[in-house]
């Protein structure tokens, strides 16, 4: 499938308002569904849809975490806002993470996760393989003292395909494939934990799995908003509620059971410890353009 490199550095330039714009705007104690609602709604009024809803994730939780319709989690501890941006299915995919504790350990984390993405944008290239960016971002955490997740890993991105092709490891795999010109999204994760992520509770987050037909007329409605709205990128409950009413959560059960849809876990640090992120969007060709920054 063919990318259209417009739309792809648009993405890019304006995740990264949104990004500049969330630093600025998230204060302890915030709703994550406010801060979810400002975020989206940013991406909107600068002519981009979300690529996938905004993930807030707090302290173990790693990633997968979004707010539910009537979510009541306020924004604590060590928190990573993950923003996705799409036009016509060219995304960007950025995150980074806040201290609102002021927390020592908690600032130390994130400079981690940070170095190793900034050492990792830095050392790639067309040809050096998957091992090598994984032993660039395992160091750099490992230096600081911490642990990369190592069963989280960055990916590469087509057309409304979010993870697509490749994925960019966070450890040293040796995987002797080689980076090849394309769309990557680099996202270092650091804990003080023990480096590996479970499934913890469904997240509200789906993906269009299957379009088959099912009996029930309200799923079946909704179902077509999917594939129309979303396509085969992410979306959640929160978003189908607003559309359909809290009716619709039914139906996301039926087409769950059917088969229509697949519904993620939060992902959990397995020694519940704390998790940093960072991660920038890099546009491969002959030169390297990080578009996300
Ligand atoms: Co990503």
């Amino acid at each position: 499938m063919k990318m259209e490199k417009t739309n792809v550095l648009k993405a890019g330039e304006i995740a990264k308002q949104v990004k500049e714009f969330a630093r600025l705007i998230v204060k302890p104690n915030m709703k994550l569904l406010e801060i979810a609602e400002k975020i989206e709604d940013k991406i909107i009024q600068l002519g981009a849809k979300p690529a996938f809803p905004t993930n807030l994730s707090i302290n173990e939780i790693a990633a997968h975490y979004t707010p539910s319709y009537s979510d009541e989690t306020k924004a604590s501890g060590l928190l990573k806002i993950d923003i996705g941006v799409q036009i016509d299915g060219e995304i960007a995919d950025t995150a980074f993470s806040l201290d609102l504790e002021d927390s020592k350990e908690n600032k130390k984390l994130i400079e981690a996760s940070e170095k190793a993405l900034k050492n990792a944008i830095q050392k790639i290239k067309i040809g050096i393989s998957l091992g090598e960016i994984g032993k660039i971002i395992q160091d750099s955490i490992e230096s600081e003292g911490f642990s990369p997740i190592i069963n989280l890993s960055g990916h590469e991105m087509k057309e409304y395909e979010l993870h697509a092709g490749l994925m960019i490891p966070n450890i040293d795999n040796k995987m002797p494939e080689k980076i090849k010109k394309g769309l990557y999204a680099i996202e270092p994760f650091a804990t003080i934990g023990s480096g590996r992520v479970i499934e913890g509770k469904p997240s509200g987050i789906y993906l269009l799995e299957d379009d088959k037909n099912v009996r029930n007329m309200e799923a079946r409605k909704i179902l077509d908003f999917i594939i129309e709205e979303y396509k085969t990128l992410p979306f959640c409950s929160r978003w189908i509620v607003k559309k359909f009413g809290t009716k619709s959560l039914f139906a996301l059960k039926q087409l769950e059971e059917n088969g229509n849809i697949h519904q993620y876990h939060q992902l959990v640090e397995v020694s519940h410890k704390k998790v940093s992120q960072a991660e920038n969007t890099v546009l491969i060709e002959d030169k390297i353009t990080v578009t996300t920054e």
